[in-house]
């Protein structure tokens, strides 16, 4: 084999049978969909940029602006998504490079999402859509090959009675001191909740819904491990399912800290060692739809950072918003359209690698396969000359990704291997070289 400097350790569990898919996919769809999209971070004609929690995300409208829970139920007359069409969602994923969904089922708003018969409040039963889009999703996912995960906010829920952190008295970090209750209305007892909606709604979507890969638990506000260990074992209802650190406290590992990590917003320096990650990400600054934000990140900006999350041995869970009449906003589109064009053209850099050998690289990142490296370059040398610090093996053949029967010439130095590159970098967003080794 051979070494370069700063070599990390590859995940053990990353060979996990498992996990193998999800460690190998390295990219999703994030959806955010709930009756959010109706207000898009409007109430009574005033944007919620700002609020007690949440930052004025779209979907935290009824915490921030404290909308009664009747109220705020009156959305769902409004909600008619007739432009809905999950096969096209799951071919935009797929021609961004994504290999699976994540769909919020019910969010902290508490309208499930899905046909369920646990509650009234539902897309199915309480709007005039009259169709359960989780059911066309998972079908569109199964006939297109692409996989799908749910995320479901199990403890925090504003809308059914008791599903609300201050009658378990333990406060959200961040502390407002009402604790998701404003209204009598939510008034009840959080165990009761957990036991006649959560439990028997996230048993309604491991069984009514064929094959879910992961389950994206979210907020465990109030959560204890009493309680979390009546939730867990529904998973088992799935089998080989992934899910995430988030039914208990993520701060502290504890016996419910699930397969993967995630940091939100944020992609970790160094990795996140031992524990698979996988970093979720906004596109611009709101998960649900939010009619007045188009702070967009660009096609190069997040096709970056999918690669800097790859590098790390991670996954990139990518969001969008689709509106209140279930599309998704041509701001998104446009962006996962373009990136997309860049991972399938590199896709050899990106899918079934593993984390990078190199501690730092100033001129962009690095992913490992096997006897393979390949180096994203994020700034083209101006003097057309790559240093490669540190490898200890020398290279058998160098290419650039798009142009493969082109080698390119490469010297060893005191400081390490030396790449002559054209003058001028055949891809803007980042150019792709592979390096061979023998053996
Ligand atoms: C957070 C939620 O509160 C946000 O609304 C969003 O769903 C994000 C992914 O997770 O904890």
């Amino acid at each position: 084999g051979w070494h370069a400097t700063g070599a990390q350790p590859v995940p053990t569990q990353g060979l996990d049978e498992r996990t193998a898919w999800f460690t190998a996919a390295h990219y999703g769809m994030f959806i955010h969909w709930g009756l959010f999209s109706v207000p898009a971070g409007v109430y009574h004609g005033k944007p919620f940029d700002r609020g007690s929690a949440g930052n004025g995300l779209s979907e935290w409208i009824m915490f921030n602006a404290h909308i009664p829970v009747a109220e705020y139920a009156g959305y769902a007359s409004q909600f008619n998504p007739v432009k809905f069409d999950a096969d096209a969602w799951v071919r935009l994923a797929k021609d961004a490079g994504m290999k699976y969904i994540v769909i919020t089922t019910k969010h902290h708003e508490g309208f499930a999402m899905f046909h369920s018969k646990v509650s009234g409040f539902n897309i199915y039963d309480a709007t005039p859509f009259h169709r359960d889009p989780l059911k066309e999703l998972a079908a569109a996912c199964a006939r297109q090959g692409v996989r799908l995960g749910l995320y479901y906010s199990q403890a925090q829920d504003w809308h059914h009675p008791g599903g609300a952190a201050r009658t378990v008295g333990q406060p959200m970090a961040g502390g407002d001191p009402e604790q998701g209750h404003w209204d009598p209305a939510q008034d009840g007892d959080f165990d009761q909740y957990l036991d006649q909606v959560a439990a028997p709604q996230i048993r309604e979507l491991l069984t009514r819904y064929g094959k879910i890969s992961t389950f994206w638990w979210d907020t465990p506000v109030g959560m204890t491990s009493t309680r979390a260990a009546r939730l867990a074992p529904l998973l088992q209802l799935q089998p080989g399912i992934i899910s995430n650190n988030r039914l208990l406290n993520p701060r502290v590992p504890n016996a419910f800290s699930g397969d993967t990590e995630t940091p939100e917003q944020y992609i970790p320096a160094t990795g996140m060692k031992g524990r698979l990650f996988e970093v979720c990400m906004t596109m611009n600054d709101s998960w649900g739809y939010k009619a007045n934000d188009h702070n967009w990140k660009s096609a190069e900006d997040l096709t970056r950072k999918l690669i800097d999350v790859v590098s790390k041995g991670g996954n990139l869970l990518l969001n969008v918003g689709p509106d209140a009449e279930g599309v998704i906003p041509a701001a998104s589109v446009k962006r996962l359209r373009e990136s997309g064009r860049w991972v399938h053209a590199h896709a050899e850099s990106i899918y079934g690698t593993t984390a990078s050998l190199f501690r730092r690289l100033s001129w962009g990142r690095s992913t490992t396969k096997g006897n393979v490296l390949f180096l994203h370059i994020f700034q083209w040398p101006v003097d057309g000359r790559l240093l490669v610090p540190g490898l200890k093996t020398p290279i058998a053949r160098a290419t650039l990704l798009d142009q493969p029967d082109f080698a390119l010439s490469a010297r060893d130095t005191a400081a390490g291997a030396v790449l002559s590159l054209p003058a001028k970098t055949p891809n803007k967003i980042a150019a792709v070289i592979k390096l061979e080794f023998h053996g």
